[in-house]
């Protein structure tokens, strides 16, 4: 069944594809711009956008594909179990799909079943690694949840405040700030430490974005701001568990994993309470809970890296509507107040003679990978490797315009406090501060627009 849906699915997207192919005009350049992803797009505006493979996978790789992308979806449970075993003892959520809905972005709910907004903690100061330094009791993330005779290590419960802001031509929109506040504290939180809240984003893509060339990554920083436009940026250098070395970061909100595999072996291990061969001891290791018993792997080796390939291997949906006018006036603007400085329109990914559908393609990811001073408004005063507390990687944009479709209620930035994205805007600060000002000094037609723009993608 599963097999029929997949072929039924493949045919359709290749008839859509050759189908709008003729009926659209190509951009000036030449260039079909719905091609988010490149050979890697995907024609779907479905709930399901997100959850494509990459056209063109070998046999071998479709069945990796479809092994992780059910072990994605596969709820873990308490050992012993004959398979998908070893959840907790404390974690987040019970599988990745409980956060990552429909491969895509997450909702703001933490306690509920369905939340997949995560809480990391630190004291002052860097761990061996250089990373942030986890606290006494609780280590570097807070596991909300427990199995049965284990305490959860805490709960965060969110409360918002109002801020409106009022545009000159009396437009009002209201943001929302949260506030955070711990309880149920499984043992007393002694000193200072620092929250750093994290939605989970989606999933796709992620292959392109692994094989962009370090050194493209490198060439969009200016981080003494030499063309005085107010936008710096600056890489982010983080330390690869599997590796043992530091290297670039690309994944995490503040570009703190440096690659898919060790994100995905990272979430088993802190989200969901399961060690691999990445991180063998248990996240709980040395605290009061854990017997320290160093035992096996939990996560076969084979499953952690079918997942890494489902997540390198879903594609990017494509842009809708490029040809329609009031779209076009709205990436003209987007260029001219200078967001796309940091949401970098085009990239060219690097060769991979293993991988053809990621290999040496125009994408429009519309981020630079980079940290940015994003201002007060959305600082968590949290360091992360080189990321300080102000700094943030760009969040790609790509597909945003279908959060709607693939979560229900859509949520924006990297704690969910947006609801629209105009309200993600609106929060902008720092070095987007003056990108921010030209957007609120836009008619209300030109930032309808920017929003319609922004919605194609
Ligand atoms: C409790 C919710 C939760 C669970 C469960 C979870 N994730 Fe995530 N995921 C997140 C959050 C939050 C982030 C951002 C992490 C950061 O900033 O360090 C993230 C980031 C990621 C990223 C990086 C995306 C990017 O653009 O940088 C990948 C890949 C990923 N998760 C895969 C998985 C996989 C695979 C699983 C299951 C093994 C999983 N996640 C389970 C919440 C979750
Ligand atoms: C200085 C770099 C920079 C500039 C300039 C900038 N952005 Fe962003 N943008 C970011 C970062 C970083 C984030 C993630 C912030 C967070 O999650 O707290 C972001 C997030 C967003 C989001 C929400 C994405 C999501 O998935 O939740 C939208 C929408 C957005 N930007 C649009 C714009 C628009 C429109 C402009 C121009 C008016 C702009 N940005 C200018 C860096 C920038
Ligand atoms: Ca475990
Ligand atoms: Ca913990
Ligand atoms: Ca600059």
């Amino acid at each position: 069944m599963k097999k029929l849906k997949l072929i039924l699915g493949v045919a359709f997207v290749s008839a859509a594809f050759t189908m709008c192919r003729k009926a659209e005009q190509f951009s000036e350049e030449g260039y079909d711009e719905r091609l988010s992803g490149g050979l890697a797009t995907v024609f779907d505006e479905t709930s399901k956008a997100f959850s494509h493979a990459m056209a063109g996978l070998s046999a071998n790789d479709q069945h990796a594909h479809d092994l992780g992308d059910a072990a994605f979806e596969q709820t873990f449970v308490t050992a012993p179990a004959p398979m998908f075993g070893g959840l907790g003892p404390v974690f987040n959520n019970v599988s990745c799909i409980s956060c990552h809905h429909n491969d895509g972005k997450g909702t703001p709910t933490a306690g509920a079943v369905n939340s997949s907004l995560l809480f990391r903690i630190s004291t002052s100061g860097n761990n061996e690694f250089g990373g942030p330094a986890g606290m006494d009791g609780y280590g570097g993330q807070i596991q909300d949840v427990a199995i049965f005779g284990k305490q959860p290590e805490a709960q965060i419960q969110i409360t918002y405040t109002d801020e409106v802001v009022t545009y000159a031509d009396g437009t009002q929109v209201t943001l929302r700030k949260p506030v955070y506040t711990m309880q149920n504290a499984y043992v007393a939180m002694t000193g200072n430490y620092s929250l750093s809240p994290r939605l989970a984003p989606p999933v796709f893509g992620l292959g392109l974005l692994e094989n962009i060339p370090e050194s493209t990554i490198v060439s969009f920083a200016d981080e003494g701001d030499a063309d005085g436009d107010g936008i710096s940026g600056r890489p982010n250098y983080v330390y690869n568990a599997q590796r043992k070395q530091k290297e670039l970061g690309r994944f995490g909100l503040k570009a703190n994993t440096p690659t898919v595999i060790t994100q995905v072996a990272g979430a088993y291990h802190q989200d969901m309470g399961i060690t691999s061969s990445i991180f063998t001891k248990e996240s709980s290791w040395g605290q009061l809970q854990m017997d320290d018993k160093a035992d096996d792997p939990e996560l076969p080796d084979s499953i952690l890296h079918a997942v890494a390939f489902y997540v390198r291997s879903l594609a990017v949906p494509a842009r809708r509507d490029v040809n329609n006018a009031e779209v076009k006036r709205g990436k003209e603007l987007f260029v001219q107040m200078n967001c796309a400085a940091c949401h970098k329109p085009v990239v060219q990914t690097g060769v991979d003679v293993t991988f053809p559908a990621i290999s040496n393609q125009r994408i429009q990811p519309y981020t630079d990978l980079l940290l940015h001073d994003m201002g007060e408004g959305l600082a968590d005063n949290y360091n992360d490797f080189l990321a300080n507390g102000r700094e943030w990687r760009t969040a790609p944009l790509w597909g945003i315009g279908l959060f709607e479709k693939t979560n229900g209620t859509p949520y924006y930035l990297h704690d969910g406090r947006a609801r629209t994205m105009e309200e993600a805007i609106l929060w902008h600060g720092g070095e987007a501060e003056r990108s921010k000002t030209k957007f609120v000094q836009l008619s209300k037609t030109d930032r309808q627009a920017v929003l319609k723009f922004l919605k194609s993608l």
